[in-house]
């Protein structure tokens, strides 16, 4: 009979570590932490550094990052992809950019792919001729407010000056802003440099651009909501029916001119902190506009951050209105929560997406009775992990390698503090906390197993050890982890389902993952270690 013993966190750290030559282990161990909830000293994982040549990484790239990710869901511009066609064609409506702009004339371009094509010829003679043709033909064609120019690796390689020729190209044209991104796959370690590429232009190229004067009240940009399944629409239900008025979502369905209205916003509320941290800070520097954090993943998290636009707000009306929102989608909730729980209740689930959602889902699932024992991130930074602002030292800081850092001053005419300081001296006494943002060290239990940068290999050394009830990835991770006989999740594309934001989305979510959990076809699968069982060992996580 084969004995029973409970493996610690460390013992299965320690497993996970084994097969590696020492170098590696050596430097993977600092990316897996034994989770202490901040009990002791200040817990310190390496995050946001070089995967390790050799491993299979989770991670993409950080043209991945910038044209896939934040430019990738606006109807209005065209983003063109100067490269060989390969980065174009992966890049094509792989991340489901949803939209519901019609636009003037039907101008909604996110289902195109469009590329220079670049051949050997261009990489031996140089692209950037092949780059002004197609731009004009995008232009003649479609004629579009704007162009969006990305590099792939080749482009940065033979030094094609992909900023002149969109320069040229925008004065020629006279109507349509052209702008381009030195987003080279290469240029960071991750997807997270090419946010910050993005965020960079978009600032200098879109925002305050716009001549329409909003006037509406309490208006809100939503930055880092990319409607992903449709969450956008969701949350955009629900910000209509308090009253508020989103006037810019920093990318999902968005416009040309939503980019450029921006800051006529009142307030910045930010979703996914990783990816856009950087607009938010240039929106608060130049015209006076703070941020806060907000979470719509979750029904709990959904109100909570309702509440707090309407406390920054400070209007009876509005606080009167959001509690009247909140009361009239709760009781759809309560009663899917109240359905699922005697199924879902102590069941473990892992999560390996991003920069955000590995934290944000534990809202959900947690008001599923779930328990998340192993969660991280493929590209997010310290601050992601820690829950608090780290003072960036960009000599460490491996995403700032390459990327000119864009000086941003308060503008003396546009700088209008939206509340005085006394009057934001007096919230903050109050309670309220501006970027009180969210960290899966803080935010998950102890004992809990945190890695950075998962590979293939250790995802599904994970599952073989803890045997989880639920595994929430990506794409590449899919089938491996299914055919361990462990139902699979993707919480990056949410395999066509969702939305799972907001009350609707968190109703959406409890069925679909209560089927997932409870479903018996899983356990006809033989994973490799039941069938070769060679393991003495469980995981008993309380
Ligand atoms: Fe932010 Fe995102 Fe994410 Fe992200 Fe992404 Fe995404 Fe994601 Mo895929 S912006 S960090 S770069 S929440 S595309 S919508 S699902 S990895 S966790
Ligand atoms: C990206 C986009 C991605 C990939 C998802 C996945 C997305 O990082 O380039 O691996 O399944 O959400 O579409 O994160």
């Amino acid at each position: 009979a084969q004995k029973l013993v409970q493996w610690s966190p460390t013992d299965i750290k320690a497993k996970m570590l084994e097969k590696y030559p020492p170098k590696v282990a050596r430097k993977r161990s600092k990316q897996i932490l034994i989770n202490e909830a901040m009990e002791n000293t200040t817990p310190e994982i390496t995050a946001n550094v070089r995967t390790i040549p050799g491993i299979i990484t989770m991670r993409g790239c950080t043209y991945a990052g910038c044209k896939g990710v934040i430019m990738g869901p606006t109807s209005d511009i065209v983003n063109l992809v100067h490269g060989p066609i390969g980065c174009s064609f992966y890049a094509w409506l792989t991340r489901r950019n949803q939209s519901s702009y019609t636009g003037e004339n039907n101008e909604n371009f996110i289902t195109y792919c469009m590329s220079t094509d670049m051949q050997d010829s261009d990489i031996i003679f140089g692209g950037e001729k092949k780059l002004a043709a197609a731009i004009q033909e995008a232009y003649d064609l479609f004629h579009p407010k704007g162009i969006a120019v990305f590099a792939t690796c080749p482009v940065g390689l033979i030094g094609d000056d992909i900023h002149a020729v969109a320069k040229k190209m925008k004065e020629k044209f006279g109507d349509c802003n052209v702008f381009a991104f030195s987003c080279e796959g290469y240029k960071g370690v991750s997807q997270s440099a090419g946010h910050h590429i993005a965020n960079n232009q978009v600032f200098t190229h879109l925002v305050g651009k716009s001549t329409t004067e909003k006037t509406d009240k309490y208006k809100i940009n939503l930055l880092g909501e990319y409607n992903i399944g449709g969450d956008g629409f969701e949350i955009d239900r629900i910000l209509k029916k308090c009253g508020i008025t989103n006037i810019a979502t920093f990318s999902g369905n968005s416009t040309y001119d939503q980019f450029a209205s921006a800051n006529q916003a009142d307030l910045s509320c930010v979703m996914c902190h990783r990816s856009i941290n950087y607009v938010a800070d240039m929106l608060e520097t130049k015209y006076g506009i703070p941020w806060i954090k907000v979470n719509f993943i979750g029904a709990e998290a959904t109100a909570k951050s309702l509440r707090k636009i309407a406390t920054y707000f400070g209007d009876q009306d509005l606080i009167d209105k959001v509690e009247a929102v909140i009361a009239e989608e709760m009781p759809a909730v309560d009663a899917a929560v109240k359905d699922v729980l005697p199924r879902t209740t102590g069941k473990t689930a892992m999560i390996f997406v991003g920069g955000s959602r590995a934290h944000h889902y534990q809202e959900l699932f947690k008001e599923m009775g779930m328990k998340t024992i192993s969660a991280g991130y493929e590209f997010a930074h310290r601050d992601d992990y820690e829950g608090r602002q780290i003072i960036p030292d960009l000599k460490v800081d491996a995403d700032s390698r390459n990327i000119e850092e864009i000086e941003v001053e308060p503008d003396p005419v546009l700088f209008k503090p939206r509340k005085t300081e006394a009057e934001i001296e007096a919230l903050e006494k109050a309670g309220f906390a501006f970027k009180d943002y969210e960290g899966i060290i803080p935010d998950m239990e102890k004992d809990t197993l945190i890695v950075d940068d998962l590979n293939q290999y250790e995802a599904e050394k994970l599952v073989e050890l803890m045997k989880p009830d639920l595994f929430c990835a990506g794409i590449k991770e899919k089938f491996s982890i299914q055919k361990l006989g462990i139902p699979m999740k993707q919480l990056h594309s949410y395999d066509s389902g969702g939305p799972y934001a907001g009350f609707v989305g968190a109703i959406n979510f409890y069925n679909e993952i209560d089927r997932l959990v409870n479903s018996r076809v899983w356990s006809y699968m033989k994973a490799p270690w039941q069938e070769n069982p060679e393991l003495s060992a469980t995981y008993v996580w309380e």
